[in-house]
């Protein structure tokens, strides 16, 4: 046995403390506020029970649909709404996904997530993302689609097609989200949230951190993940990309130390979550990012592109894992 394989088989999940399901925003907000050798102690301890610290998921991104989208998410360089010169285009053929997932797995990808830029899938175009996914599956990855709102019916379709994780985002506190987007509530994030769950499938949702948002919401954000009758298996914290005509273009930049405590507030609240250092990264110095791990992000995405902006290349990357001496977490 390995030596972290040898501690994990000693730690009796018994004597692990159970799941909370509780967390009220007040709560997360005081973790928040902590000194941060003290956030950071706590996270890295809360990590270590659960994990091997020096293992990060790797996943790869490909947006399968880009741009011409309806909605008006005022992060979002895809909304048709903006003029960000990402040009709409049609949903890619299944062919051509299934080449670039061969690649991405090629290059060491365990994880492969599809995102297309729409309100919520036509019934069509979910045929042709099932296939998709049961490709993407048949080559041996774990599959994540991002499709906007589902029904329980589309739900349910996609857990057939064999889906690992649906991603969908709460993105930021409820009392801040009208502020950035109007074109649909935070109920009907919840409800598909409900959906998914209830397919059998994973849940990946987490939000968006430096739109301009108080600290306070983003307490409510993680409080709120963390009070859902099953925490997310997966929860993405992004740090805001600003793109050039979107409306949250040259809001002032979060304290990096403050994306960190989020992190860390997502670790400790939701222990058994893979917490992702999503979107962000290519703006992050190396160092920022060795603290989000230390504070218990255990995912990253790899590869030069998320769906529209620049993503750190492999090779950084793998320079920074050689320096950190992290290794890709098996499947
Ligand atoms: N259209 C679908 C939806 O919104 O549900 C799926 C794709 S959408 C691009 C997926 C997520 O990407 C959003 O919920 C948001 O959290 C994140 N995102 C989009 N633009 C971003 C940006 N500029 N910076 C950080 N995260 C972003
Ligand atoms: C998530 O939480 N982050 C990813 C994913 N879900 C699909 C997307 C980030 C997008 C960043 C902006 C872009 O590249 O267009
Ligand atoms: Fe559309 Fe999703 Fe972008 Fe919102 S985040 S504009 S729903 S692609």
């Amino acid at each position: 046995m390995e030596p972290v394989e040898a501690m994990r088989a000693e730690a009796a999940p018994a004597a692990l403390p159970a799941l909370r399901h509780d967390w009220s925003a007040a709560e997360v907000e005081a973790l928040l506020a902590l000194p941060f050798a003290e956030l950071m102690f706590r996270a890295q301890t809360v990590h270590r029970r659960h994990f091997d610290a020096n293992q990060v998921q790797m996943s790869t991104l490909l947006s399968i649909k880009t741009g011409g989208c309806p909605e008006d998410c005022a992060y979002c360089p895809q909304s048709a709404r903006y003029d960000t010169g990402v040009e709409a285009e049609k949903l890619m053929s299944t062919d051509a996904v299934l080449a670039e997932a061969r690649r991405a797995r090629d290059a060491g990808a365990t994880r492969y997530c599809m995102g297309a830029a729409w309100r919520s899938p036509k019934d069509h175009d979910l045929e042709v993302v099932a296939d998709m996914v049961a490709g993407v599956k048949a080559l041996g990855m774990e599959t994540c689609v991002t499709l906007g709102m589902l029904s329980a019916a589309q739900a349910a379709r996609l857990a057939d097609a064999g889906l690992d994780y649906y991603n969908h985002n709460l993105d930021t506190s409820e009392s801040f989200y009208g502020e950035i987007i109007t074109t649909r509530t935070y109920r009907d994030r919840l409800e598909t949230l409900g959906h998914v769950r209830d397919a059998g499938i994973s849940v990946c949702c987490g939000g968006i951190v430096g739109m301009g948002e108080a600290r306070r919401d983003r307490a409510d954000m993680i409080a709120t993940l963390a009070s859902l009758p099953s925490h997310p298996e997966s929860v993405p914290i992004n740090m805001l990309v600003q793109v050039e005509g979107t409306p949250l273009a040259g809001r002032d930049a979060l304290d990096p130390f403050e994306f960190v405590r989020t992190v860390a507030a997502a670790r400790i609240t939701m222990p058994r979550s893979v917490v992702r250092l999503s979107a962000g990264r290519e703006q992050m110095s190396d160092e920022l990012q060795a603290l989000a791990f230390l504070a218990g992000a255990n995912s990253i995405f790899v590869g030069p592109e998320l769906l529209t902006t620049p993503n750190p290349g492999r090779e950084r990357d793998g320079a920074l894992f050689a320096r950190l001496g992290i290794e890709p977490m098996p499947a």
